[in-house]
């Protein structure tokens, strides 16, 4: 496929990991996770991001949304409303217009929008990483301030790259962020194939194995995200709110040890949040101050 031939793996040593941890400011709770899996950490990405890599960033990908536009070499905006609303039955038409997608004061805005557009009643913005960017293994942190609302559905989240070859479950899906309506709740979960049936397995913030932390997910947090070939952690202001074992492909998670692409969207609408939406909401954003994979 195109990706495959347009990209390039790199197998980081143990000077380039141990460079990165100097240089991350951030380094006290992350980097004995990551350490223990840099070597065995495989990135792939394109020619444009092996660019920004080799820079000063001591990140292997990130974005900070600096800029004044946000940056196509690093993401792609799918359009219209898909099939089924995106699998989903979601209402909104996606579009790549600055009304539903726009950086300002170094922040990216993913904004639902109340508005007859093509047919629908709803516009929003969703954008991915796929065919430009996508990793196995690493670390990655994301700031992120969530809308509430009834009927609103923001996700961060990731899909195997090799969808287009295997199709959805068997790719694999790794939902970091989702929350749904008003719950304050940030959901992570992951999406398999094994055997034929579809598999999920997730926790959340009001309950992992019995812990909670009470969370206003429209405030900015700090979200980690950790992946190594044992083990997927997700947490929010370091309290672990999801973990999962995909040691030896345990239950058939052979799918969490090949790429993933990154996905940013705000639904409106659909089979988790339900079809009664709070037009009152509207304008309503998704915030991402950066994304950081190391
Ligand atoms: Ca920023």
């Amino acid at each position: 496929m195109a990706y495959s031939s347009s990209s390039r793996n790199e197998v980081l040593d143990e000077s380039s990991s141990s460079k990165i941890i100097e240089s991350s400011s951030e380094t006290g709770t992350t980097s004995s996770s990551f350490s223990s899996s840099s070597a065995e950490q495989i990135i792939s990405s394109s020619s444009e991001t092996i660019t920004s890599s080799e820079s000063v960033s001591p990140y292997l990908w990130s974005d900070e949304f600096e800029g004044s536009t946000i940056d196509t070499d690093k993401w792609t905006f799918e359009i219209g409303t898909g099939a089924n609303g995106w699998g989903n039955n979601e209402w909104q038409y996606y579009t790549d217009r600055s009304e539903n997608a726009y950086i300002k004061d170094g922040v990216l805005h993913i904004r639902a929008n109340k508005e007859s557009y093509e047919g629908a009643s709803y516009t929003s913005a969703r954008m991915i990483t796929k065919g430009k960017f996508s990793f196995t293994y690493g670390t990655m942190e994301a700031r992120i301030a969530l809308p509430t609302g009834k009927g609103i559905w923001p996700a961060f989240w990731m899909l195997g790259e090799n969808i287009d070859q295997v199709s959805w479950p068997a790719c694999g899906e790794i939902d970091i962020i989702e929350t749904v309506n008003s719950e304050n709740i940030v959901y992570g979960t992951n999406h398999w194939q094994t055997e034929g049936k579809q598999a999920d397995y997730g926790n959340n913030t009001n309950d992992f194995h019995g812990a909670k932390k009470e969370l206003d997910v429209t405030q900015f947090h700090t979200y980690k995200f950790t992946w190594d070939e044992k083990l997927i952690a997700m947490y929010v202001d370091d309290f672990k709110y999801h973990e999962i074992s995909i040691e030896d492909n345990a239950g058939g998670t052979d799918a969490f040890h090949k790429p993933f692409f990154l996905l940013l969207n705000v639904a409106v609408a659909g089979n988790w949040p339900g079809f009664e939406v709070d037009d009152a909401q509207f304008p309503n954003e998704m915030l991402v101050d950066y994304i950081r994979v190391y």
